[in-house]
């Protein structure tokens, strides 16, 4: 072996790229054919297209607002238009994707028969989370889950797409922050991979991911504490009381980017609230493509998601664009939040 391919070799020795992750992760699901591994890429493809766009947005001209709303009511920056269209072309023609549904499209994109080999599966996501966040050089991120689809029709459904969390086969985000992250589950483990722009691939940098049982963060938008009901009001309180045996009082960390603050609170611990409120009573985020598969990955990190009363990954979602009240982060965290909830309610 020469020189070159020895160093080669070693370089590559040193680093699991995704895709081979992926691979080894397959290859403990017999029935796997590959297809998840295919789909995977394509995701960290669109992955590393929008990630170009996200840090040069300061020096190009697209950071002016496209004069649309989306279904949220909220402006559409250009940067969420091209990260949705980057998603889509990046699995509308994978052949096992059937439909998609995302943030930006008010109804599924339903793939056309003439690009469909088995089209199992559906594709949901929340293509750029955060866009608030776009000019001001904040940490944004991705949002993406994979379901199995539950209709047999050639067209998917509605129906394929209103499946609980807990028929999720595989979820992930990145992170487009210090540095580019893709982090996601099949099931069987978190897995975090660093994208290294000098080869253009995602390297296995944080193996198997676990959320510690507590944490000492909490975060939630405490402009919104006058509309908060009085047991999430209670709860908070009760973080910022001195209490040594429990770690109290907890650190304030709040981005306003939710992939940014989940993504330091499974790393350091903590947990994340958008609860329900007086003028929103299901909170502001969506079930399908942001809570649910944040859902996935805290359970397989060892944590815990909920609405304040039921696991997150166990509603059966009634509409597309569903909000929810979201609780998410280390398990003991999420269970003393539910205690103060259901308190309140008894009352
Ligand atoms: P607020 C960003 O717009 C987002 O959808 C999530 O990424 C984030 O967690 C939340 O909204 C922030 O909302 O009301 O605190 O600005």
């Amino acid at each position: 072996m020469s020189p070159q391919a020895a160093t080669a070799e070693a370089e590559l020795e040193k680093g699991i790229t995704l895709e081979r992750h992926v691979k080894e992760e397959e290859r403990k699901f017999p029935q796997a054919r590959g297809v998840f591994t295919t789909l995977i890429s394509q995701i960290s493809l669109a992955a590393k297209i929008i990630n170009a766009e996200v840090n040069k947005a300061g020096l190009v001209d697209i950071l002016g607002l496209t004069g649309h709303t989306n279904i949220q009511g909220e402006e559409v920056q250009k940067l969420d238009t091209y990260a949705d269209e980057v998603l889509r072309r990046a699995l509308d023609h994978h052949g096992s994707v059937a439909a998609l549904a995302s943030e930006e499209m008010d109804d599924p994109y339903i793939v056309s028969g003439d690009y469909l080999d088995d089209g199992e599966y559906v594709v949901v996501y929340d293509p750029l989370d955060g866009s608030s966040n776009i000019d001001v050089n904040v940490s944004i991120g991705s949002i993406f889950s994979i379901l199995k689809r539950k209709t047999t029709n050639p067209e998917a459904t509605m129906e394929d797409f209103l499946q609980p969390g807990t028929e999720q086969v595989c979820a992930g985000y990145v992170i487009y922050g210090s540095s580019t992250m893709l982090v996601y589950t099949a099931g069987n483990s978190v897995n975090g991979f660093t994208l290294d722009p000098s080869v253009g691939e995602f390297f296995l940098s944080h193996p198997n991911i676990k959320i510690p049982p507590r944490g000492k963060i909490y975060s939630i938008n405490e402009g919104n504490s006058g509309k908060w009901d009085e047991p999430v009001a209670r709860y908070i309180a009760h973080l910022k009381e001195s209490d040594k045996a429990t770690g109290r009082p907890y650190s304030a960390r709040y981005i306003g980017s939710l992939v940014a603050d989940f993504h330091r609170n499974l790393l350091k611990g903590g947990i994340f609230l958008y609860p329900g409120d007086k003028a929103n009573p299901n909170g502001k985020l969506r079930l399908i493509y942001e809570c649910n598969p944040m859902s996935f990955i805290v359970e397989q990190a060892g944590g815990a998601a909920s609405n304040g009363r039921h696991r997150i990954m166990d509603i059966v979602p009634g509409e597309l664009h569903q909000r929810v009240p979201f609780f998410v982060g280390c398990k003991e965290d999420v269970a003393d939040a539910e205690r103060f909830l259901s308190e309140g309610l008894g009352r």
